[in-house]
């Protein structure tokens, strides 16, 4: 049994959450015979497969990427971040080689979104009616990431900082102890907030980074203007749906994901 108290305090304190054998080694491996047979191009111009929108993405890809977006695991942690009422605003898959180079820190709110306009140094007083997690990004791991490997890394804590990201921690983040990259094995998933300074660490495992992002967000905001469209090739439970709806009001003008609903 999962301590959701422990959960909701561990995610609330750090900005991340790893939460290990969500997925069975079987379920993996379903998932990764799925990729294996899109047949991709190698890693390397992108590091990125499957994104919606535009489209689906690996929704129709088959039932076990669909079966993902409410799972039950999942549910009561979003709710403890998102309330009753979010929608699934986008989704992709990363794949990485040997060699990768890393992506640069990044935080979608808070002192160092790109929108704010903040000076580094410069104190930051957080609004309180700002909404700073409100967005999380649940990535399910199909392969081994970590400190040996590579894959996620952020600054624990950083979602509540108030000043900007320094330069000196910016340009080389591989070199400073507050940036971690989190021991996340195949099969677990990291929950994360989009105010938490993430971002991805240079891959040197001898295997292919996999993992599936889904980013849910409360139901009256939305981060891009496109709309993930629903699967061709599976049908939704009545709770999927929900997750692939318009924005709008909590309860008024979006219904409620746990009342009311099919749920598992
Ligand atoms: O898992 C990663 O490599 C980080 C991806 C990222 O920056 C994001 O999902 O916003
Ligand atoms: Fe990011």
């Amino acid at each position: 049994m999962y301590d959701l108290e422990l959960m909701q305090y561990l995610l609330d304190l750090q900005g991340y959450l790893v939460i290990e054998n969500a997925l069975s080694p079987s379920e993996v491996a379903a998932l990764n015979q799925l990729i294996d047979a899109q047949q991709l191009p190698p890693p390397g111009k992108t590091e990125r497969f499957g994104s919606a929108p535009e489209g689906s993405g690996f929704l129709d890809w088959g039932k076990p990427f669909c079966d993902l977006l409410d799972h039950p695991l999942l549910m009561p942690i979003l709710r403890f971040q998102l309330g009753d009422c979010f929608r699934l605003d986008r989704l992709y898959g990363m794949y990485m080689r040997n060699g990768m180079p890393r992506g640069q820190l990044h935080a979608d709110y808070g002192a160092t979104a790109r929108n704010v306009n903040v000076q580094p140094g410069e104190y930051f007083p957080f609004r309180t009616n700002q909404i700073y997690n409100g967005f999380v990004v649940v990535t399910w791991n199909l392969a081994d990431a970590g400190p040996d490997y590579g894959g996620f890394c952020c600054i624990p804590g950083s979602h509540k900082s108030h000043y900007k990201l320094p330069r000196s921690i910016a340009e080389h983040p591989e070199e400073m102890p507050c940036v971690i990259i989190p021991e996340a094995p195949a099969g677990s998933i990291v929950l994360f907030t989009e105010a938490l300074t993430h971002g991805t660490a240079a891959w040197r495992g001898q295997h292919e980074r996999r993992a599936l992002l889904y980013k849910y967000c409360v139901s009256h905001v939305a981060w891009t203007a496109k709309r993930v469209a629903p699967p061709t090739t599976t049908a939704l439970t009545s709770r999927q749906q929900i997750l692939l709806r318009e924005p709008g009001d909590p309860h008024l003008h979006f219904p409620s994901l746990f009342e009311g609903v099919d749920a598992p």
